[in-house]
């Protein structure tokens, strides 16, 4: 039988989900909590440890915000930085890697660019990748008589850096944010660059003030979205949610690790700081791309 080039390659990788973050929390508080699930995911050998969207404050594009001084006191300006060099200086004394989203101010030929973002930090931590979120949900301006608003358009510029993928730790990685996995083009476009893994954080509301008669449905959707992300394109998803009720909004959670055959191998069953963890096969990945899809061959396949 021939044998595929690839051996067994195997990451382990971690989803630390956050419970609410709350607006008198600070950051320094939310470190502490971030340091204490990777410190764990250390502990259990984990290669990789994935954080939330928007994993260092709320998510403020849930509120009308006037004024510009608080707006921008939800940004990051560089990266690291003061507040979250902790981070680093531990990942890289555990020899872990991870990836977190946060909201970045860039100053691009000396204009202020505002972003959702995520980035993708190898063992040594160095800052191997970075995303800025294309499909931007929400509104333009505040909406009346909703409960909570979404202004992620009125908030951040659509991300230009397209879908990228970097290898690490013997795999190639992608990432995207949130309301990107909806689109299948996300997905695709990170399984034609060959991915192995997709990493993605979410912030995602239980109740949608624009569609409420499909709140039964949120969580299904949640799933449908990464689960038929991973198969389509013979990829491990690592989705990790910001869950509970944060500032008043019921967010879920069922963060989930999600195998190249879109069955959830590991799923989180609170809404607040939780770890889970699986040592994921790429080997599998190879599987599905040869066996599947033959992506890159012209053989017909049934
Ligand atoms: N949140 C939501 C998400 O995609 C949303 C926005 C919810 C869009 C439900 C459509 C339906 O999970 C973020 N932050 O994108």
């Amino acid at each position: 039988m021939k044998m595929s080039g690839k051996v067994n390659r195997k990451i382990k990788i971690a989803a630390a989900q956050l419970g609410p973050i709350n607006k008198v929390d600070g950051r320094p508080s939310t470190i502490r909590r971030l340091l204490e699930l990777m410190r764990e995911a250390a502990s259990s050998s984990c290669d990789l440890v994935v954080f939330p969207e928007l994993a260092f404050t709320p998510f403020f594009p849930h509120w009308n915000i006037e004024d510009e001084g608080e707006l921008e006191s939800y940004f990051e300006s560089e990266m690291p930085n003061q507040n979250v060099q902790a981070l680093f200086d531990e990942a890289r004394k555990l020899e872990i890697g991870f990836s977190i989203g946060y909201a970045e101010l860039a100053i691009d030929d000396g204009i202020k660019k505002y972003f959702n973002t995520s980035i993708l930090v190898d063992k040594s931590s160095g800052i191997i990748g970075k995303y800025r979120k294309i499909h931007l949900p929400g509104f333009r301006s505040p909406q009346k008589g909703h409960p909570f608003q979404n202004l992620e358009k009125m908030y951040f510029e659509p991300g230009n850096l397209g879908f990228g993928t970097w290898e690490t730790m013997g795999a190639k990685i992608g990432m995207c944010i949130c309301y990107d996995r909806r689109w299948p083009e996300s997905f695709r476009s990170l399984g034609a660059q060959g991915a192995d893994i997709a990493l993605l954080g979410y912030n995602t509301p239980m109740h949608n003030p624009l569609f409420p008669e499909s709140d039964h449905l949120t969580c299904f959707h949640n799933a449908l979205s990464m689960q038929a992300g991973a198969y389509q394109n013979g990829m491990w998803v690592v989705g990790v949610a910001k869950a509970g009720c944060e500032e008043g909004v019921m967010q879920i959670g069922q963060s989930s690790i999600i195998a190249p055959s879109g069955e959830i191998v590991s799923m989180c069953t609170s809404l607040e700081d939780e770890l889970i963890y699986h040592s994921c096969d790429l080997g599998l990945s190879d599987s599905y791309k040869s066996k599947i899809f033959a992506v890159g061959s012209d053989e017909s396949r049934m």
